[in-house]
C-alpha cells in the first residue's frame, strides 16, 4: 500500500465524524482550535489553532463568530520590552508549512464577547483564507488553568 493512498485514507477518516476536532478546506488542515475559559465580566477572549498547508502558500484572511461584536486577526509585539497586541490584516500559511495560532503569538480576538466562554462549551467559527476559501470549525473552550500572559488585559484599540 502506497504512502500516499494511506494519508488519503486517514484524511478520509478524520473529516468526516461531526464532532472531529479538526478541519479539512482545500489544501488546510485545520487542527484543535481551542480559546481560553474567560472570568466572569472580561470583555475579550481569544481563539487559537494551528493551520497545516500541504499546497502553496495561503493566508487567513479574517475570521467571523457571534460569540463576540467583533473578530480581529492579532499578533504580539515586543516593543522595547513590552508585549503588546496589534491588529494584522492576515496571518500567513506558508506552503507546505504551517501557521501556529497560540497563547504569546498569532490569535483570533473575540471582542466584546456577549457572554463568558465556559470550560467544556464550543462555539462556531469561521474562518476565511485568501485561496481555500471558507470553512467553519467548532471551538473548544478550554480551563482557565494554562497561565495568560498579562499583556491580554492591555488591550489598545
Ligand atoms: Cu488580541
Amino acid at each position: 500500500m502506497s504512502f500516499l493512498r494511506h494519508v488519503a485514507l486517514a484524511c478520509a477518516i478524520v473529516a468526516f465524524p461531526a464532532f472531529a476536532h479538526d478541519y479539512k478546506v482545500g489544501n488546510l488542515h485545520i487542527d484543535h482550535p481551542w480559546a481560553r475559559a474567560t472570568p466572569s465580566g472580561s470583555q475579550n477572549g481569544a481563539a487559537y489553532l494551528t493551520i497545516n498547508n500541504q499546497g502553496e502558500a495561503d493566508s487567513l484572511l479574517s475570521a467571523a463568530a457571534t460569540v463576540s461584536k467583533t473578530v480581529e486577526l492579532h499578533t504580539h509585539l515586543n516593543e522595547q520590552g513590552v508585549m503588546r497586541m496589534r491588529q494584522v490584516p492576515e496571518i500567513t500559511v506558508p506552503a507546505q508549512g504551517k501557521a501556529e495560532l497560540k497563547p504569546g503569538g498569532y490569535h483570533i480576538m473575540l471582542i466584546g464577547l456577549q457572554q463568558p466562554l465556559k470550560q467544556g462549551e464550543k462555539f462556531p467559527l469561521t474562518l476565511k483564507f485568501a485561496k481555500a476559501g471558507e470553512v467553519k470549525v467548532e471551538v473548544a473552550v478550554e480551563g482557565l488553568g494554562a497561565p495568560q500572559p498579562k499583556m491580554m488585559h492591555g488591550h489598545q484599540h
